[in-house]
């Protein structure tokens, strides 16, 4: 079976849309193809300042809604990054072979960092992407699913494993992207030229809001002045977006969906959108309040998901060691 590894922040009380249809979604399906290995990277969550009360908080409703998604811990191995000390150790070694212009071309930092203050700037959001490869190296990773978003880290995950090997020695698999091909990037509600991002927050749909908010977010997206229902990113960023959503939810496809709107509004488009996406967050709501009634569970969930992942990251991290010519400890 091939190895799969993806992780997701705990950084908000809520995943949101982009990162089901982008991520979380492949999460689920590739559990029946692959040994999949998730994480709730809370280590990449204190790049930006965290409350730590919140954070153990936002760790524990980040678990649940994986399980809530269909995650099952039967079958893939769920757990919490923090738990796992060999990322971090693994990341030390990684960040001794990047290059400081290297780590600097990464655009994501160059995004997250211009909307800060310079001095709030820590250089673990510089470093962040080398973390992110020892994530997926530490589990000799074959593929990886993420949203478009990521591509770039990926490329430097496997220019990283290609330079470890060629300079110590095959030691690591080398990691593929795994992006959808149809919902790669789904696009703000209030801005559709831009990506849905929880650090811009104007038109993001949470899982986890009320479900009457999510559809009238939708109802108030930012479409255009024509009236045609056509998927046309070029012309009609807003209404592809909304079309890209829709064919992801149901599983119809979006010529059909052009068909069956053929003559109508896009007030007519929105509202069923909406009531879409109300169905598919009602019954996921509950599940995840489900989870989180029973913290024990969820606590022993992730213990269990810990101790394998462990058995396997540190079984990479004894031969990084080795092959850097660290001692072994006696
Ligand atoms: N808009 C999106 N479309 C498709 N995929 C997306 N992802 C995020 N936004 C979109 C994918 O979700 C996964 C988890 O991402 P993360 O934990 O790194 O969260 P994030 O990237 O921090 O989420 P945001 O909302 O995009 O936050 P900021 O603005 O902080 O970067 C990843 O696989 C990601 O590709």
């Amino acid at each position: 079976k091939p190895r799969v590894f993806s992780g997701i922040q705990p950084t908000a009380d809520s995943f949101h849309l982009g990162n089901y249809l982008g991520a979380l979604r492949e999460w689920v399906t590739m559990q029946d193809t692959a040994d999949a290995f998730y994480c709730v990277v809370d280590l990449h969550a204190i790049t930006v300042a965290q409350d730590p009360d919140e954070l153990r908080r936002r760790t524990r409703v980040s678990a649940a809604q994986l399980l809530a998604l269909g995650i099952d811990p039967e079958r893939s191995t769920l757990f919490v990054q923090s738990h796992v000390p060999e990322h971090a150790q693994l990341s030390w070694v990684l960040e001794c072979l990047t290059g400081f212009g290297e780590a600097g071309r990464m655009t994501q930092f160059k995004d997250k960092s211009a909307r800060q203050e310079a001095e709030h700037v820590g250089v673990g959001l510089f470093t962040y992407p080398i973390l992110q490869a020892a994530d997926i190296l530490l589990y000799q990773t074959d593929a990886v699913p993420v949203g478009e978003d990521q591509r770039q880290h990926l490329e430097l995950t496997r220019n990283l494993a290609q330079r470890f090997n060629s300079r110590f020695g095959p030691t690591f698999a080398l990691p593929t992207a795994h992006i959808p091909k149809d919902t790669a990037k789904i696009q703000d509600l209030q801005d559709p030229t831009a990506k849905m991002s929880k650090s811009v927050p104007a038109g993001v749909v949470e899982l986890m809001e009320s479900p009457k908010r999510s559809a009238k977010k939708i109802r108030s997206a930012v479409t255009d002045l024509e009236k045609e229902i056509r998927y046309d990113v070029e012309n009609k960023a807003g209404i592809s977006n909304l079309l890209v959503i829709y064919s992801a939810l149901t599983g119809r496809s979006i010529a059909e969906l052009e068909a069956a709107y053929e003559g109508k509004g896009y007030g007519d488009l929105k509202k069923d959108l909406g009531e879409v996406v109300v169905d598919f967050v009602t019954p996921f709501q509950e599940q995840v309040q489900g989870y989180l009634d029973d913290v024990a569970e969820l606590d022993k969930v992730l213990r269990k998901g810990a101790e394998h992942a462990r058995e396997v990251g540190a079984a990479t991290l004894r031969t990084v060691f080795d092959r850097i010519g660290f001692l072994a400890p006696t």
